[in-house]
């Protein structure tokens, strides 16, 4: 049965205002899902103007209450995570473990956010002059639009989304095409813990819909998750305008492997860094720079560890690797299996889809005699593609890792602890993992990354709140007079 998908503007669940749809499809089986609005400027302008209304009323809510509501909505994410991780699975194809984690991410999300409207914490200085009062305040910013892609089609959402709520803004969401189902299952979870109508606003469509999100004067803040080429779209459009924008764009993330690492670990921690998700993460291992003492035995334990990965549709027991989110996925990958091939990387594993009815489904993949400057080494995949760069010492493999035009996660295996704390300095990526792949953050500690992943900023931790907040300075004068703090300050001492 195909589903109709809905907008959700002010309150009131309707189709786009043109009625026209676009289709989601099932990856696993190429059945289409789901029809849903494929939303115009027209849309966004109705889900801006529902923001507008909404906004007042939402920041003037104390911000405990605001707390409450997201404690609510950790509380029903939790009664409704199956539910969510399935409809998950089949809109976007990763396995229900990781959906059902991916919801969880939302889950832990919704309590850090929500313990915020407790905190939120300003600060008081001592002022220059006597009988006079300084403090800094946070306030919203008024209305966000948040662009987010499939791949992590609950947990990035609730990045943004979260911090933006309590911190007191009006939100219009425009979530990726492939995934208006999981989309609308999240915001039906704020309808349910009572969110006022119109503080959140779900418009689906394509990147014309984002464009013109990133184009309304309104929004006054864009937070982007997604492709670098739609991310510098995005971000020079919304620049033009003087928004303030964060950009997560992507990665081309490495395990370094020293000669003295727990080889067991390193396969199991590589297997799944690389290969779950079908390496459809922004995190996900897609080098491998190894110490030329271990490179055979490790390369060895790779291809028997490989044996054991289950392909399939994500929703049967027991798969680890599901389908690409889609065919455009899957050519992308087999474009850059060719690329490797032509380049002179050497095949060891993968480099084909199985042999399967239907499905964008694709097999692991391991490239050997990867050099520094091939494009395999260089441009992110998006796909279970893993290539081999080898080595001499730590120093080649820090300035390997570090020479890339991304810097989301690395990572290094070694029992030496001298080695890993050289890593932690002078590796420059944003998430830097020790005896462990280079996935898995977690939602208390900045998630972002360096050079092209990113603008600078971060979400999540302490410093996800900044996105989505204007600092306000006050002074309270008690002196009855005119104090000029730079002009008076010596008469004032002089009358003491
Ligand atoms: C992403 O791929 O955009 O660290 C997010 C991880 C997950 C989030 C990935 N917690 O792999």
């Amino acid at each position: 049965m195909i589903e109709i998908a809905q907008n959700y503007i002010g309150g009131k669940w309707q189709s786009a205002e043109s009625g026209d749809q676009f289709p989601s499809y099932n990856p696993a089986t190429e059945e289409i899902l789901a029809q849903a609005p494929r939303s115009t400027a027209a849309d966004v302008e109705a889900a801006v103007q529902a923001a507008k209304q909404a906004y007042p009323g939402w920041r003037l809510t104390p911000a405990p209450r605001r707390g409450e509501l997201l404690f609510r909505v950790a509380q029903i994410l939790a009664d409704r995570k199956q539910d969510i991780a399935r409809l998950m699975t089949q809109e976007m194809g990763k396995p229900l473990a990781e959906t059902g984690g991916d919801v969880q991410e939302a889950i832990d999300m919704a309590y850090y956010m929500g313990g915020e409207g407790r905190r939120m914490l300003g600060y008081t200085a001592p002022v220059e002059m006597p009988n006079k009062f300084g403090m800094a305040l946070r306030d919203s910013v008024g209305i966000v639009g948040l662009i987010t892609p499939w791949n992590f089609p609950v947990a990035v959402p609730s990045w943004k989304m979260l911090p933006a709520l309590i911190a007191g803004n009006a939100v219009v969401w425009k979530p990726s095409e492939d995934t208006p189902l999981t989309s609308a299952a999240f915001v039906k979870v704020f309808e349910a813990a009572g969110l006022p109508p119109g503080v959140l606003n779900l418009v689906t469509g394509l990147g014309d819909a984002g464009a013109a999100l990133a184009a309304n004067p309104h929004v006054r803040v864009i937070s982007f998750t997604g492709s670098t080429e739609t991310g510098l779209k995005v971000y020079t459009q919304a620049a033009s305008l003087g928004k303030k924008v964060t950009l997560e764009m992507g990665g081309k993330n490495a395990i370094i492997v020293m000669d003295d690492a727990n080889l067991e670990l390193a396969v199991e921690a590589i297997t799944w860094s690389a290969y779950g998700t079908t390496g459809q993460r922004c995190t996900a291992t897609s080098r491998l720079i190894v110490q030329s003492g271990i490179k055979s035995q490790l390369i060895e334990a790779l291809v028997e560890k490989a044996r054991t990965i289950k392909i399939g549709n994500g929703l049967e027991d027991g798969v680890m690797v599901g389908p690409l989110v889609n065919a455009k996925g899957r050519e992308k990958v087999e474009r850059y299996v060719e690329i490797g091939r032509n380049e002179g990387a050497k095949l060891i594993i993968g480099g084909q889809r199985p042999d399967f009815d239907k499905g964008f489904f694709y097999n692991p993949t391991l490239f050997s005699e990867v050099s520094r400057d091939m494009r395999l080494a260089r441009e992110e995949i998006f796909g279970p593609v893993l290539s081999l760069i080898e080595v001499k010492d730590l120093n080649e493999a820090i300035e390997a890792n570090n020479e890339v035009s991304y810097g989301l996660s690395s990572s290094i295996f070694t029992e030496n602890v001298n080695a890993a704390f050289r890593a932690i300095r002078d590796l420059t990526t944003g998430i830097v993992y020790i005896n462990h792949g280079t996935t898995g953050a977690e939602i208390q500690f900045p998630f972002g990354g360096t050079r092209g992943t990113g603008n600078g900023m971060r979400e999540a931790g302490l410093v996800g709140l900044d996105s989505f907040m204007e600092w306000k300075s006050v002074y309270v004068d008690y002196s009855g007079r005119l104090q000029r703090a730079q002009i008076d300050t010596d008469a004032i001492l002089r009358e003491q």
